[in-house]
């Protein structure tokens, strides 16, 4: 028998972000074994029961509900984790903290800014601990980035550059609605903006400060598509691509791109910066590599170094193997359930909090309305 605290989590939500998840929580014990928590599988909720059964088995919940707002009743529950479509974080987050509940909540916090700000005022009036899920700041080589930059060794920023590059919706006879919520605008809130450029503008602002204002366009290449719901052609409302280029606060300029008809690229999320002194650049599909230019490298060597992030000084290293060997996309999960159980028992924030994920969700509100109105929108975020 452990002597350790528990944190009994009830999951709400059984689809891919609900399998990353429940992976991270039974990994931690055995790789973080000096933290004061650890996570026990309580309670899985969803509203198919012979699913929710399954998938309690399967990972090893100890109990299923079908009905979430019973999850929130129990007493035997500490933290709700959301992993359900877009549409119902609100209103779940909102309850949960209302119930006294820890909210750890999957990205995008909310479909709008005026939804987020609910979600915010109500946790922060709660007093709960609370995370979202914007897991690739947690893959060591991104972590090492960060402490790269804020070591200051690139000097002043001039660029940062960012891409999140899939194909999947290509296939005109995709439906929207239902199991393809991503698909569909009131279920998701935006196409790309908030699925993949979210990521990417969660990891730009904490590598390099406030973004200030946005021009963008978006498109929706196949306007109608069968709804779930009526079982009719309707029109998309998602984005499937956006273009943005904005003003960092810090002077620099940003430059994103996001697509889901890149034909050939299934996740390939990259990033560059590039500063005064050095510039460092990092690509999903090889995530344990960060490439790093240093300009005061005597000048016969100088050229791009291929760092592999696997030695046990790197970022979450000492936790895994030995040098050499690597980690995958699922370790950014692990290390974000460790970085939470970490908070709690220290008393600190998880970044990024809700809060935090609150100004995200600023700068993607003026990113469709900017390619909405066809002009440059001030994001309103809060400057440190
Ligand atoms: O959050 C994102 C998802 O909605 C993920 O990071 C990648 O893109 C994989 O699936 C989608």
């Amino acid at each position: 028998m452990s002597d350790k605290k528990q944190m009994r989590i009830a999951l709400i939500g059984t689809g891919f972000m609900g399998r990353t998840h429940s992976n991270g929580y039974r990994r931690v014990p055995n790789f973080f074994p000096e933290l004061a928590y650890e996570p026990v599988l309580q309670v899985v909720c969803s509203r198919n029961e012979a699913k929710v059964k399954a998938f309690a088995e399967q990972w090893g919940y100890a109990s299923y509900e079908t009905d979430w707002r019973k999850v929130l009743q129990r007493d035997d529950v500490d933290a709700v984790d959301i992993c359900t479509p877009n549409d119902m974080h609100a209103e779940i987050a909102i309850a949960a903290a209302e119930a006294g509940k820890m909210v750890l909540c999957e990205k995008p916090l909310a479909r709008t800014v005026a939804e987020g700000l609910k979600m915010v005022e109500a946790i922060e009036k709660a007093g709960v601990k609370n995370t979202v899920w914007y897991n690739y700041r947690r893959i060591p080589a991104v972590m090492l980035a960060k402490q790269i930059i804020d070591s200051g060794k690139l000097g002043k920023i001039y660029h940062y550059r960012a891409n999140f590059l899939q194909d999947w919706t290509i296939n005109e006879n995709l439906t929207q609605g239902g199991g393809n919520w991503r698909m569909d605008v009131d279920s998701a809130g935006s196409g790309v903006t908030g699925d993949l450029l979210a990521h990417c503008i969660d990891t730009a602002m904490w590598l390099n400060g406030s973004i200030k204002d946005v021009s963008a366009v978006t498109e929706t290449f196949v306007k109608e598509r069968i709804h779930e719901k009526t079982g009719k052609m309707e029109k998309v409302g998602i984005d499937d691509a956006c273009i943005f280029h904005c003003h960092f606060e810090n002077g620099s300029l940003g430059l994103f791109e996001s697509s889901r008809y890149a034909r050939g690229h299934k996740a390939l999320y990259t990033l560059e910066i590039n500063g005064r002194n050095a510039s460092i650049r990092w690509d999903l599909h090889d995530l344990n590599r960060l490439e790093y230019f240093d300009h005061s490298d005597e000048s016969i060597v100088r050229g791009w170094r291929s760092i592999h992030v696997t030695d046990g000084d790197q970022p979450y290293m000492n936790k895994w193997w030995v040098p050499g060997l690597s980690v995958g996309y699922e370790h950014s999960f692990v290390h974000q359930v460790a970085d939470f159980l970490k908070a709690v028992e220290t008393g600190s924030e998880c970044h990024p909090n809700f809060r935090d994920s609150l100004e995200t969700q600023r700068v993607c509100e003026a990113v469709i309305e900017s390619a909405n109105t066809r002009a440059w929108k001030d994001t309103g975020v809060e400057t440190e």
